[in-house]
């Protein structure tokens, strides 16, 4: 059965330095790149967004980043401006090996809709297309690695386990932003959905 390896996010602007800083983000990277022969596929996924995005708290006069505001799909952290679309902080980092790469999946890119999710936007419907991907390549189980474990590793992981995949997060090959507890309830929410943490 084929296996999939799905690289999250692996980009300048969550690696220290970047406008969206992960503390050690850079330090799985080496991690990362030397798992990759060891699976069938090889998908990189890319937040990838264009400015003035929603999800950014200078699009929203008065509001600071890391607030948290009702959006019409959920509740929305708002973020110091990131990986705007062609920037160097929206670039792979310059380690990450992108030849194994089968795809690349970016998201983030609607404007009114932040984008988590591997498989989905935040509203949790509109399609990223990564499933159908997968489903076509017959692959049915999934190990997710990089940035940051409790957001976007998070619900990808989750969507992906809704979705019926067997799903593996490799810890050591994560690094968190952790606002508010976000970390603990990211663990406690895969292992919840049936997520292997390794
Ligand atoms: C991410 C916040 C905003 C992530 C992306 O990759 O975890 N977090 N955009
Ligand atoms: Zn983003």
């Amino acid at each position: 059965m084929p296996q999939a390896l799905i690289v999250i996010d692996v980009q300048n602007g969550f690696c220290p330095g970047g406008n969206l800083a992960v503390p050690d983000g850079d330090t799985i990277v080496p991690g990362i790149n030397a798992l990759m022969d060891d699976f069938d596929h090889v998908i990189l996924t890319q937040d990838w967004h264009p400015a003035g995005h929603s999800s950014f708290a200078s699009s929203h006069p008065g509001q600071d980043p890391y607030a948290v505001i009702e959006m019409p799909y959920g509740s929305q952290v708002l973020w110091p401006d990131h990986c705007i679309q062609g920037t160097r902080d929206a670039a792979f980092h310059p380690d990450l090996r992108t030849d194994p790469a089968r795809a690349i999946i970016r998201k983030g890119m609607n404007p009114e809709i932040d984008s988590y999710s591997a498989f989905f936007e935040n509203d949790h419907k509109t399609p990223t297309g990564l499933h159908g991907l997968l489903q076509t390549l017959g692959v049915e189980a999934l190990t997710m690695v990089g940035l940051a474990t409790d957001f976007c590793v998070n619900y990808s992981a989750v969507d992906a386990a809704k979705l019926g995949y067997a799903v593996t997060v490799r810890e050591d090959l994560t690094r968190a932003i952790d606002l508010d507890g976000s970390f603990a309830a990211a663990r406690d929410g895969m292992a919840a959905a049936g997520v292997a943490l390794a």
